[in-house]
């Protein structure tokens, strides 16, 4: 969301209106609760009106349930097609307000008219630094490719998968003795940290879209860095 439709948010005493979230799992949704973790900070700009699963036995419903959010099953197995899906979940998202909407492990993909609708109000993380590794197995392919760097990558969704503007990337190192799966819970423990601070510098009007890339206003006091992690120097498990 850009700065200026960001604005209109604020409250007639001059106060920041939070953001309203809606957050979309198919599965365990770590991401998902460290959304809602930051959320029950009481300074973090955004709170989570909705959570939508396309899958009944996704984890993460019990995670939004835990924490009193609101939870909706759309199953995409009982629609007719991918649009009519798309239609359904677009629907869904419009009659609760949502401001912007967090993919978390949702593994649907969603169709253009649903992207354009809500473009750039519609982000993704995806575990690795794009635009490398888009896919699946990005853990496995990273090692094989031998990289020395790894990571997760906070994006606008554009209709193409994995492709759209970056709005925060975390680096890990990658170490010899790395399995896919040590890999992935080092990258995961990153997401958990960036897709709050993504969507903390979203709710707080902080990005826009220029030119197809993602501008972080304020970058003179530090706000770039905000939007990106660093390995560090000797590397946590
Ligand atoms: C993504 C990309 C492809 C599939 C699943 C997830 C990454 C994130 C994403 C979800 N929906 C999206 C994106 C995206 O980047 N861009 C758009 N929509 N437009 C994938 O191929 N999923 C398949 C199903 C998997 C399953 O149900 O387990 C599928 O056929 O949709
Ligand atoms: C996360 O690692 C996320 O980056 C990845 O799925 C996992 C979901 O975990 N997303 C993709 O691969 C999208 N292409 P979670 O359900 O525990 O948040």
């Amino acid at each position: 969301m850009g700065k200026r439709e960001n604005d209109s948010k604020r409250g007639r005493n001059g106060s920041e209106a939070q953001l309203k979230l809606a957050v979309l799992i198919s599965g365990s949704g770590t991401n998902l609760q460290a959304l809602i973790d930051a959320c029950a900070e009481p300074d973090y700009p955004a709170r989570i009106s909705l959570v939508i699963s396309n899958k009944d036995d996704a984890a993460g419903l019990a995670r939004a349930e835990q924490a009193d959010i609101r939870t909706q099953v759309i199953r995409h197995t009982d629609f007719a097609s991918r649009s009519a899906f798309d239609q359904a979940l677009s629907e869904a998202l419009a009659a609760a307000d949502i401001d912007l909407i967090c993919l978390a492990g949702f593994m649907r993909v969603l169709g253009a008219p649903f992207v354009d609708h809500w473009q750039d109000r519609l982000i993704n993380i995806h575990p690795a630094l794009l635009p490398a590794f888009k896919g699946l197995h990005t853990h496995k392919r990273a090692l094989e490719a031998g990289v020395r760097i790894a990571g997760c990558t906070v994006h606008y969704v554009r209709a193409d998968v994995d492709v759209g503007p970056i709005i925060a990337q975390a680096a890990v190192s990658v170490l010899p003795e790395d399995t896919e799966a040590s890999l992935a819970k080092r990258v995961l423990k990153q997401e958990h940290r960036l897709y709050p601070m993504a969507v903390a510098l979203i709710a707080q009007g902080q990005v826009a879209v220029v030119d197809g890339r993602v501008r972080i206003a304020g970058a003179e006091s530090g706000a770039t860095e905000a939007a990106l992690i660093n390995p560090l120097p000797s590397p946590t498990k």
